[in-house]
């Protein structure tokens, strides 16, 4: 089997033990353990528990690999292989006992930076929902054994479109307005809480975009190569001087342009 294929497996096995434990500490109760970036930007002792997991089986399987991940950072490794992984995303969801949260571990080879790496392997386990979305590069994006595809074309209404807010209340202003010039486009917008879930649900056509800015890269390394896998488009964005935080735009062909422009600021 192809690297990729080998490293999608591994994926989905560890995904679905630390998906396995994110719900047995919901299940018990959630502690909140910190805040990071702002009030809002919670961290649970979970996230670090279910980071400590999946860091470890890696570890173990691929000792030689490099490693990103919200909770511990980022690591170099000897082989060209690096882990991006969200232990647990959609944290506030999670916090909150919502079930749209979700595991996220991508692959990537090449600098381990968004925009200059390139996803590999993916997985997307959402343990409240019982879903697992999974792709290796030319492979195909997958729920489960069911193969995902964008949707060719959105309705004479619009597009159904997600997009998400920062933590910093600094930020909506300008969220805001960039929801405000999607906004004729769509027939109506979702806000889900998790950008992973997100990006799969538009490989799974259950969206037909989605836009945000100010990502961190485990957010939407797996998801992103989910869409591409699904025959969608995704591009990402790096921060400049005019606006720091990254843009995410991820859709089918036939609206990805026109979301594109009017996703990106003015
Ligand atoms: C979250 C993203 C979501 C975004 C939130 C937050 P976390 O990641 O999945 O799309 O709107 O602000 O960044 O913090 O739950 O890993």
């Amino acid at each position: 089997m192809s690297l990729a294929r080998d490293l999608e497996a591994l994926a989905i096995d560890i995904a679905q033990d630390a998906g396995a434990l994110a719900r047995m500490r919901r299940q018990e109760g959630v502690a909140i353990a910190a805040t990071k970036s702002a009030l809002a930007d919670i961290v649970t002792l979970a996230d670090r528990e279910v980071e400590a997991l999946i860091r470890a089986r890696l570890a173990e399987a691929r000792p030689e690999d490099g490693f990103l991940g919200e909770e511990t950072g980022a690591e170099r490794g000897t082989s060209d292989v690096t882990w991006v992984v969200d232990p647990i995303d959609g944290t506030v969801n999670y916090a909150y006992g919502m079930p749209q949260y979700a595991v996220s571990i991508a692959a990537v080879i090449g600098e381990p930076v968004a925009g200059q790496w390139e996803a590999i392997s993916a997985a997307v386990y959402a343990p409240a929902l019982g879903e697992v979305f999974h792709a290796a590069r030319g492979a195909g994006a997958w729920l489960g054994d069911q193969q995902l595809a964008v949707n060719a074309e959105v309705t004479p209404a619009g597009g159904l479109l997600a997009t998400g807010f920062g933590y910093d209340p600094a930020t909506h202003a300008g969220d805001l307005a960039r929801v405000a010039r999607v906004m004729p486009m769509a027939r109506d917008l979702r806000r889900g809480g998790s950008a992973a879930l997100d990006l799969a649900y538009v490989a799974a056509g259950r969206l037909d975009g989605y836009f945000e800015r100010g990502l961190a890269p485990w957010d939407h390394a797996a998801g992103a190569l989910l869409v591409a896998e699904a025959g969608g488009e995704c591009t990402f964005i790096a921060g400049d001087d005019t606006n720091p935080r990254p843009l995410i735009v991820a859709s089918s062909p036939s609206i990805f342009e026109r979301l594109l422009q009017l996703s990106l600021d003015d």
